[in-house]
């Protein structure tokens, strides 16, 4: 049978596993679109590429299996830029699928013609311009492998439009099969135990790479077998299970806040998975503590942060053979773990405070009454995103998807979109500022028209408040970052979704659980009150670290 390129293209995503394809076609697409009309995969439409790219990247995040979005060329592949650089900083596998005009003859001379592979070529793992149906099998292949593996990423394909029209010969996708990475060696392990046997104050730090969804189990293990506290960065929150009893706080900030008591005082942090794409989780300079780098890959080496030792290799088997070498052997283990208790309850401080407007602490309260440990709460990026990194506590891997690396504005309902798809049994929550949600709230038809059950919570301040914080911090005078939003409720309406309105102190959590009972979509606005930014995050603090 002949295959066009496009039909090739189709069938090698339909051989990688691939059901669903978001995005927005252009008329150089429309030999894929009709591949993918018979084909096994759905075509999700999004009414914003960046979106798209944003729900295949989380896709990727989610399941270590590659999300696939398409574009058209020039305007369509431009809008993936900012999902290509949130991919590859927050290091998530995704192929991204754009168009182009003709290359073997050129009827519409440039219009709309951009480089994109050029374009791409920074943002991503690989970028590719496909030039002959022939080499579409082992290409998608590559790029999956290349978007898949560690340390994960976005690819970029570029499917000319008669490329795609064109018939291919009589060819068969390459089928994946299964990859073991190799293991850290025998002398690398046995050099790590000596390191944390030696240790007086040991302290765990699991970092983004812990969050990866295959690693779940065995990392908890690690730290349940060897019973050293563990703190975690922003986006390796959750990636222990279960009530441990061993967790320490959650490095928010870089200095000074009360987590960093205990790592101010280790002498030994076993960082497990650290990518410094994120923000630093704390300092290391010339008289702190060792630190032991585990992860897949050798740690990049910055002015910041530069371990002294290193375990590489595959992160769930080589801690397996780290923990039996430790197991009963760490007298010490808990020399930290006395701290514990002083660094938790400050952090609960004020969280069930009844003040209207809600402070974050008490938002941050009453979301994690109203979700499930399994729930899954998607953050964008605003000031409320310190506040639960801080303070919302995790049980279960990948249940609070932040994102501290590009840290873009406008990722929070995508990503809240995708979990939901993938997750239809359990609660999904998107919490989102006046500012970020208004980025890409265009997708709420696309959430409405998927009948997804998902609550959209928006924190309004009339503001880009966290500029605002920052910009009072360092003493400027209060100037150019309020705006004024719609009526969220009736927006939400509009789309055919609910709203609600939070008017009273104790209104959030009866609000959120009616919403997540009801099921369909559901905004609800809540104003915050961001004075706490600087009583907490300025003054407390910086009371704190002169004690
Ligand atoms: C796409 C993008 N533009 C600008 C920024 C810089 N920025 C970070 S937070 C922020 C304000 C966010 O405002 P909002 O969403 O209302 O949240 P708030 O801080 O007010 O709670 C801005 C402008 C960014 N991170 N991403
Ligand atoms: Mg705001």
């Amino acid at each position: 049978m002949v295959l066009t390129g496009a039909e090739l293209l189709v069938s090698a995503l339909e051989n990688e596993g691939v059901e669903q394809i978001f995005g927005i076609p252009g008329e150089e697409n429309l030999d894929v679109v009709e591949a993918l009309r018979k084909s096994s995969i759905k075509l999700v439409l999004t009414r914003h590429e960046q979106a798209a790219a944003f729900m295949a990247a989380t896709h990727g995040r989610l399941t270590g299996r590659a999300g696939v979005c398409l574009a058209t060329l020039g305007p369509g592949a431009l809008n993936f830029t900012t999902g290509a650089a949130y991919a590859l900083l927050g290091a998530m596998p995704m192929v991204m699928i754009t168009g182009q005009k003709g290359i073997l003859s050129r009827k519409q001379a440039r219009f709309q013609v951009v480089d994109i592979v050029s374009t791409m070529t920074p943002l991503t793992k690989m970028a590719r311009q496909i030039v002959s149906p022939a080499t579409i099998p082992s290409l998608v292949r590559e790029a999956f492998r290349v978007a898949q593996q560690e340390r994960p990423g976005p690819v970029h394909l570029e499917l000319p439009e008669d490329i795609a029209h064109e018939p291919g010969p009589d060819m068969v996708p390459v089928p994946p099969h299964p990859i073991d990475l190799p293991i850290a060696p025998r002398a690398a392990l046995d050099r790590a135990a000596q390191l944390i046997l030696d240790a007086e104050r040991p302290l765990i730090m699991l970092g983004a790479a812990a969050s990866r969804p295959r690693l779940a189990e065995a990392l908890s293990a690690f730290v349940q077998r060897v019973q050293i506290p563990f703190f975690n960065t922003q986006m390796g929150k959750g990636a222990v299970t279960g009530g441990s009893g061993l967790y320490m706080g959650t490095a928010a900030l870089s200095e000074r806040d009360y987590v960093h008591r205990a790592i101010d005082r280790a002498d030994l942090i076993i960082s497990i998975g650290h990518d410094t794409v994120e923000k630093p989780p704390f300092f290391m300079g010339p008289d702190g503590p060792t630190v032991l780098h585990v992860g897949y890959l050798p740690a990049t080496v910055e002015e910041v942060f530069f371990p002294q030792a290193e375990l590489i290799g595959d992160v769930g088997p080589s801690l397996t053979l780290l923990a039996d070498r430790l197991e009963h052997k760490l007298p010490r283990a808990q020399a930290l773990l006395g701290l514990r208790d002083d660094i938790l309850a400050h952090i609960a401080d004020r969280a069930e405070e009844s003040r209207y407007p809600p402070t974050p602490q008490r938002i941050v309260h009453d979301v994690r009454e109203a979700v499930p440990e399994d729930g899954i709460v998607c953050l964008d990026n605003g000031m409320y995103k310190i506040w639960f990194a801080r303070n919302y506590r995790t049980h279960v891997a990948n249940t609070l998807l932040l994102d501290n690396a590009l840290a873009t504005m406008g990722a929070g309902l995508p990503s809240a979109i995708m979990a939901a798809c993938l997750n239809p049994g359990r609660r999904v929550l998107a919490v989102c500022g006046d500012g970020g949600f208004m980025m890409n709230s265009q997708e709420m038809e696309t959430a409405v028209r998927l009948k997804l059950n998902l609550v959209v919570l928006v924190l309004q301040d009339h503001a880009y408040g966290m500029i605002r914080w920052k910009q009072a911090t360092d003493g400027f005078p209060d100037f150019g970052m309020t705006f004024g939003d719609p009526d969220f409720v009736a927006y939400a309406k509009a789309y055919g979704a609910k709203g609600s309105r939070v008017e009273t102190a104790d209104g959030l959590a009866p609000t959120l659980e009616a919403a997540f009972a009801a099921g369909g979509v559901h905004l609800i606005v809540t104003p915050v009150d961001y004075s706490e930014n600087k009583r907490v995050l300025v003054d407390e603090l910086r009371a704190n670290a002169l004690t």
